[in-house]
């Protein structure tokens, strides 16, 4: 039946969005075309990426961004691909994207999607031809359609996000997302320009052995972080860290780990987003049966307060992301016991 050729390998996407609208009953195809917007977009930058190196692309942009980041000219042209994307599409009535210092408002009163992006995650790697990664939220804007949008529309908290995903320009290229039910993998073929159903249904292992750390901050690191790094060097634990969010998530995703990124002297509140990298990262995360916290409580949960807010990332394998989250909460208590 439709559901079970939705999760036969080699469905392309188009097909896969559309066999599983029926999971939204009042579907209006909306978001179905949106998701189409956004691979169709990643499509373009997969072939920008791909010959970075021979088409003077690659390289710095020669200005910085809001992050006080220095942008990199494929950041610019992702931004341009996806902003465009976007808008033409005619789903979506605002966009915040790292790339923008502020609120990208397309005066779309018929726009019904919020659209927060990275475009184009760890663009510090492109030159040296590591993996970068696109990630997106999708949420419903909350103000009535036609009206002004409002703080309300963008400061939603991650459990409020209605699709979430990452592109991953990697030794393959590949769409990952989910829409709340269940993460889907897709491979993208080069030759024919479509997505593939390449990993049905992805549950993420509740235990594995692998940590993804910047192991040159631990002079940075609290109590609680040092001693639950210690406590996988004791097991053992393999030590892998590429330094591209999406690259380290995905092999995590697939394999079992947990990727950490904790506060630090340089970013007190961590250094990865909230809006555009770890919400899509916890809802795909928790999609697939894993978890993600900032250390304390549940990433989804958080409320935003700021467009670029940071946030401490603890995410991947349910059970290494809990015993990390005991080691910090119990030397926290510690100290404020002291
Ligand atoms: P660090 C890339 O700049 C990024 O945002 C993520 O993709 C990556 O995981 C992280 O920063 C790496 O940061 O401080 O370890 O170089």
């Amino acid at each position: 039946d439709q559901s079970n050729l939705a999760y036969s390998v080699g469905v392309t996407l188009d097909r896969f969005i559309k066999l599983k609208q029926s999971d939204f009953p009042f579907a209006s195809g909306e978001l179905s075309q949106l998701l189409r917007d956004i691979a169709l977009a990643a499509k373009i930058v997969n072939r920008e990426t791909n010959r970075a190196g021979l088409a003077n692309i690659g390289g710095a942009f020669g200005q910085t961004n809001i992050q006080g980041e220095e942008q990199q000219k494929l950041d610019v042209i992702a931004n341009i691909r996806f902003m465009r994307a976007l808008s033409k599409g005619g789903e979506v009535c605002a966009i915040v994207s790292e790339e923008e210092d502020a609120v990208i408002d397309l005066q779309n009163n018929s726009g019904k999607y919020v659209v927060a992006i990275d475009p184009l995650d760890g663009s510090s790697n492109i030159d040296v031809n590591i993996s970068i990664g696109t990630i997106f939220s999708i949420y419903r804007r909350k103000t009535p359609i036609g009206s002004p949008i409002t703080a309300e529309d963008i400061m939603q908290p991650g459990n409020q996000q209605v699709a979430a995903g990452y592109v991953l320009y990697g030794s393959s290229t590949m769409l990952v997302y989910t829409t709340g039910f269940g993460v889907n993998g897709f491979t993208y073929e080069n030759s024919l320009g479509e997505f593939f159903l390449s990993h049905p249904d992805i549950q993420a292992p509740k235990n594995g052995t692998i940590y993804s750390i910047n192991e040159g901050l631990e002079m940075e690191w609290s109590s609680g972080i040092k001693s639950y790094v210690f406590s996988c060097k004791e097991k053992r634990f393999q030590s892998r860290y590429i330094g591209s969010l999406v690259a380290d998530f995905h092999r995590n995703l697939l394999k079992g780990g947990i990727y950490l990124y904790p506060a630090t002297s340089k970013n007190p509140s961590g250094k990865l987003r909230l809006l555009y990298e770890a919400n899509a990262l916890a809802f795909l995360i928790e999609q697939a049966g894993g978890k993600a916290s900032d250390g304390k409580q549940r990433i989804l949960d958080i409320q935003p307060e700021s467009l670029h807010q940071r946030t401490p990332l603890f995410i991947g394998s349910q059970n290494m992301v809990d015993d990390a989250e005991q080691m910090i909460q119990c030397f926290e208590s510690e100290i404020t016991a002291i």
